[in-house]
């Protein structure tokens, strides 16, 4: 396969409802597609999924199109490849921007699934034909709004609910939830809002069986999150901390997580994460698939990347009408008592609706 052609679409979705992290509120996505054609005229799709601000990690929508433009696609076009393992080592050279790199890695891996006749879960070695699905759910400005949002959540059927937490709004909420709900699978993703001297705290958390914490501590630490799970009952999972298959292997070295949420875009692409998932096998931990709020496309490489075997707890990818007015891509994504089916047809297994990404594209620029 030889990419020929890469149109870049920068568009600005609305989301149904703000997602509020102890981070940030995000109100709105500018949601990046690429569209890549090899020289048979296969078209891949792929998408950038970094936030507009750099609070979750480094990258921002702008710096994945700079990434794009300026490194990743000149390096891409023309390129002679066989197999998408080569894009993550083409890639390599360049220091991080995971975001940027999986964009494009994600559109090679659908072109690479087409031409060779299978669906992309089939593609990466997947097996599951449903997979389970959990919601995110932000934080809220009331406990009624929080207990109305976890109670919709149930009621559609998804099998886990995770809430953000942030320091103040931690044991007391948790408490509430379980007063409320009862046993309810249940976990909580901090987005790195404490640090060791909250370890009171911390474990305070221990009393209500979270199936997990997530990335309670600094974005980039793997060392005190191995001092806080020696204190903890409660299992630690990464989420930020783990940017690739380097991360993993120490991180998992060093005891600083019982569980991982593998993103595909965190850690650069599809092949990275295949690689984290394999490791985390080999080694008992754990893994689900972390979401970025992402649009259709995203979405379609998360489900492939979760029928994978050992993506044994429920991931975050809601369905498209959780997050959309209208998604970009058709039949959009749908939950059935808190399952989605893998699509089994060839590529990422979705039409993506071109017309809405022409019409709506804020920025469109074609390399050649
Ligand atoms: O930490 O997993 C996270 C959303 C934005 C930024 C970071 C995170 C999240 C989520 C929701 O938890 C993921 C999703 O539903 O796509
Ligand atoms: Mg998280």
């Amino acid at each position: 396969m030889k990419i020929t052609e890469v149109i870049l679409y920068a568009l600005k979705m609305q989301m149904k409802s703000s997602f509020a992290t102890s981070f940030g509120v995000i109100h709105q996505k500018t949601v990046i597609v690429i569209k890549a054609t090899d020289a048979s005229g296969t078209v891949g799709w792929g998408e950038g999924v970094a936030f507009d601000d750099p609070s979750y990690t480094e990258e921002t929508a702008k710096t994945t199109m700079h990434m794009l433009e300026d490194f990743l696609i000149p390096r891409l076009l023309h390129r002679e490849i066989t197999h998408p393992d080569e894009v993550n080592t083409l890639f390599k050279p360049i220091r991080r921007n995971m975001m940027a790199k999986s964009a494009i890695e994600g559109a090679v891996w659908d072109i690479y699934a087409q031409q060779t006749g299978q669906s992309l879960a089939q593609a990466i070695g997947g097996t599951r034909e449903m997979i389970d699905v959990g919601v995110s759910i932000g934080l809220q400005t009331s406990h009624t709004a929080l207990f109305e949002a976890i109670e919709n959540s149930l009621a559609q059927g998804y099998k886990r609910i995770k809430v953000k937490i942030k320091p103040g709004q931690d044991v007391e909420l948790i408490r509430a939830i379980r007063n409320r709900f009862g046993d309810v699978p249940l976990m909580a993703d901090a987005n790195s809002a404490y640090t060791m001297e909250d370890l009171p705290v911390l474990k305070k958390l221990d009393q209500f069986g979270l199936l997990m914490i997530e990335q309670p501590l600094a974005h980039d630490d793997i060392v005190e999150h191995a001092l806080l799970q020696k204190q903890l009952s409660t299992p630690i999972c990464l989420d930020e901390s783990i940017t690739s298959f380097e991360d993993m292997k120490r991180a998992v070295q060093l005891g600083s997580c019982k569980v991982v949420n593998i993103k595909i875009a965190r850690v650069g692409g599809i092949t990275e994460a295949i690689r984290i998932h394999d490791y985390a096998q080999e080694h008992g931990i754990a893994v689900w698939c972390g979401g970025m709020l992402e649009a259709g496309i995203g979405r379609a490489h998360n489900i492939a990347l979760t029928s994978l075997a050992n993506f044994t707890l429920p991931g975050d990818t809601a369905g498209s009408n959780h997050y959309w007015y209208e998604d970009i891509i058709e039949p959009e994504v749908t939950v059935q008592d808190g399952m989605i089916q893998v699509p089994a047809i060839a590529g990422i297994g979705y039409n993506v609706k071109e017309q809405m990404i022409e019409s709506q594209a804020t920025i469109k620029k074609t390399f050649c």
